[in-house]
């Protein structure tokens, strides 16, 4: 099978690919703008692979997207390019309209085109988005796919917005679409400005570990390689028109999260004497608009269609820290300018 992946260069696209490579017989397509975001280095251990290639590309660029989609014939798109970054939304929106939006406009209609010229039986649009366009949780509860959408964060409603307008495509024109919602991932690859990987990055540096508010906000953790299995198995055996969440059945609040990753720190890398990463734990102000907690219940995708998550948060997060501790060329050569300073306080519009 030929599968065209966007935002491939990113987190989470980065692992679908080498997970592709690696377990998978198809050839892949890695469409990839290369924003701060996207590094090709992540897929170092598999670019020599005679299955895999890249091209850059910008999503939002009608004429480009048109023509890759068309000669490379793709019988999967699976869609993760985007600005993911919920901070940087409330910074700049603007880019996450583009992208997120028109940009997934364009690859819907790129896709309509290819599957109306091919006749093919065998293609899906996959559309990867997650949890968050279903808002804010509170103590109980959890989100299913028959949750309303009530996205709070530019980020979310970017998402949600062209969540609605795949399932459009699907309605209105025909095209086999399938969308999953996921939680937040973590893992080896994440550029180092989401939680997990700056209290790292942070922690080692002996930087202060910056905890919006007070720390209780809660978030549904899922290790990036069960994320990859998972779009894999919707992208192959989903039902066309469906939804799936996913999630790691693993809630911690934020805190618990930080501390977690001081005391994983304290015993790989011993701080100096009179030192404690703990201490450097700073509440500062909260992030506008924060959303409480996030909690998928996602009995649909492990009925029907058999995945469970393999990784248990103890486990991944401790794989994680020793693989950041290991690999500080691989974040210095991404962050660019980036240097953990606090985003997303409305500095701009
Ligand atoms: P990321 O920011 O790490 O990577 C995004 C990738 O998209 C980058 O390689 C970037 O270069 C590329 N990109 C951005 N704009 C582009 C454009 N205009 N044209 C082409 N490529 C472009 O993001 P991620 O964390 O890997 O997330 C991937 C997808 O999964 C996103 O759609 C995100 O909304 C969704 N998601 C992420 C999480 C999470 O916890 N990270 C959870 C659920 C869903
Ligand atoms: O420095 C920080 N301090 C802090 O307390 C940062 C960067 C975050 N936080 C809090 C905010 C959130 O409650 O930690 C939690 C996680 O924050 P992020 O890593 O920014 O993730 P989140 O906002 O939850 O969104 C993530 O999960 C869902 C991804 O970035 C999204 O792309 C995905 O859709």
């Amino acid at each position: 099978m030929k599968i065209l992946v966007t935002g491939g260069a990113g987190f989470i696209g980065s692992a679908l690919i080498r997970f592709l490579i690696n377990e998978t017989d198809h050839d892949v397509l890695n469409l990839d703008k290369l924003t701060y975001a996207g590094n090709l280095e992540s897929l170092a251990p598999i670019a020599d692979n005679p299955r895999y290639s890249f091209i850059q590309a910008d999503i939002c660029d009608t004429a480009s997207i048109n023509e890759i989609v068309a000669s490379f014939g793709p019988d999967r798109i699976m869609h993760l390019a985007a600005e993911s970054h919920v901070d940087r939304s409330v910074d700049a929106p603007g880019e996450f309209i583009q992208t997120n939006i028109i940009g997934t406009f364009n690859l819907l209609n790129a896709a309509r085109t290819l599957y109306e010229r091919d006749e093919n039986d065998n293609f899906l649009f996959h559309h990867v988005s997650t949890d968050e366009v279903y808002g804010s949780l509170g103590e109980e509860d959890f989100f299913t796919e028959e949750t309303p959408y009530s996205p709070n964060s530019p980020y979310s409603a970017s998402k949600a917005s062209s969540d609605h307008l795949v399932r459009a495509w699907g309605e209105t024109y025909g095209l086999p679409i399938v969308v999953t919602n996921c939680s937040n991932n973590y893992g080896h690859y994440q550029f180092p400005e989401k939680l997990i990987p700056l209290i790292i990055m942070s922690a080692f540096e002996q930087k202060s570990l910056p905890i919006y508010g007070d720390g209780s906000n809660v978030r549904d953790w899922l290790h990036v390689d069960d994320h990859a299995r998972a779009l894999y198995l919707v992208a192959t055996s989903g039902v066309p028109g469906e939804t799936y969440n996913i999630g790691g059945n693993n809630e911690k609040t934020n805190l618990d999260v930080v501390s977690t990753i001081c005391d994983v720190l304290t015993e790989l890398r011993p701080p100096g004497q009179n030192l404690s990463y703990h201490n450097l734990i700073t509440h500062v102000a909260d992030r506008p608009g924060h959303d409480f907690r996030y909690a998928i219940d996602t009995r649909k995708i492990n009925r029907e269609l058999g995945w469970l998550p393999q990784e248990t948060f103890e486990s991944g997060l401790r794989k994680t820290v020793e693989w950041y501790l290991e690999n500080g060329d691989w974040c210095e050569a991404v962050s660019g300018g980036y240097e953990q300073e606090r985003l997303g306080l409305k500095s701009a519009n």
